[in-house]
């Protein structure tokens, strides 16, 4: 549909005057909120994903897409909440313990929220204790870390530690600049991604796999 092709091409741009406008446009004739949702936002934030995993447009692109995706979600989450919308899936996000480096965590929260997931960000410097916590009450399938620091990355273990020790049921899947697939491997962690494109593919693989 001609007008939902708009909406992709106005949310890979970061227009979000536009994005905003068109999706009350959609909505006020009549196209269903999950159609404006699949084929206009998440179809326009795939767009970026993939042009940001090639190089081709770098974070400040992404952060403005993820902005006009916000405005967009305003106007519809309300109307998704009414049609019983359900999200593909539930993911807590956060920084683990003493680390306060949050740009890479946001956008991965960004690009997931914008392939249709429900993201819990619990912020940053998380203890284990407080994503043990906030997964069991999200009942979350997907718990994802992200860490900076050399110093802090030995508290990925330990949140997976936690999650066992408590019986949550929840992937796990860990990131950031220091953080590398051996690692994870080494950690017992179900999912690695080098960036916040490729978290969305991770994730999107656990859930289907569950
Ligand atoms: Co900090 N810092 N910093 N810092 N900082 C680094 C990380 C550092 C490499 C700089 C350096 O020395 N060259 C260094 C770490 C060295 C190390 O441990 N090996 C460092 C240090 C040492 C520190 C302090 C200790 C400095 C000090 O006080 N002496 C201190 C620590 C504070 C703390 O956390 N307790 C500190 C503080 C800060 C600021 C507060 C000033 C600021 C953070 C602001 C903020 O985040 N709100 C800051 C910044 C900005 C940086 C650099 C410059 C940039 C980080 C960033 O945002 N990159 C960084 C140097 C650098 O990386 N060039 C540095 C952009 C972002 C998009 O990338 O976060 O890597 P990144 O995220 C990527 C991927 O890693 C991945 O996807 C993202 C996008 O594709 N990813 C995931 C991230 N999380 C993921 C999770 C996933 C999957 C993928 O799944 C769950």
């Amino acid at each position: 549909m001609a007008e939902l092709e708009q909406l992709a091409e106005a949310l890979i741009k970061g227009d979000r005057n536009q994005v905003a406008e068109l999706t009350k446009k959609a909505l006020e004739e009549g196209a269903p909120p999950k159609d404006i949702l699949d084929n206009g936002l998440i179809a326009g934030m795939n767009v970026v994903g993939k042009r940001f995993k090639a190089n081709e447009v770098y974070v400040p692109e992404v952060l403005i897409a993820a902005r006009a995706m916000h405005a967009a979600m305003e106007v519809l989450e309300p109307v998704l909440a009414e049609a019983g919308h359900e999200p593909a899936g539930t993911v807590v996000l956060g920084t683990v313990k003493g680390d306060l480096h949050d740009i890479g965590k946001n956008l991965v929260g960004m690009m997931l929220t914008g392939s249709g997931l429900k993201v819990v960000d619990i912020g940053t410097d998380v203890p284990a204790e407080t994503f043990v916590e906030r997964c069991k009450a999200e009942g979350a399938q997907v718990c994802a870390m992200s860490a900076l620091l050399t110093t802090t990355m030995p508290q990925m273990p330990e949140v997976i530690k936690a999650l066992q020790d408590a019986g949550v049921q929840v992937k796990t899947i860990i990131g950031g600049a220091p953080v590398t697939q051996d690692f994870a491997e080494e950690i017992g962690a179900d999912g690695y991604a080098s960036d916040a494109a490729s978290a969305v593919d991770v994730v999107k693989d656990m859930l289907s796999a569950a």
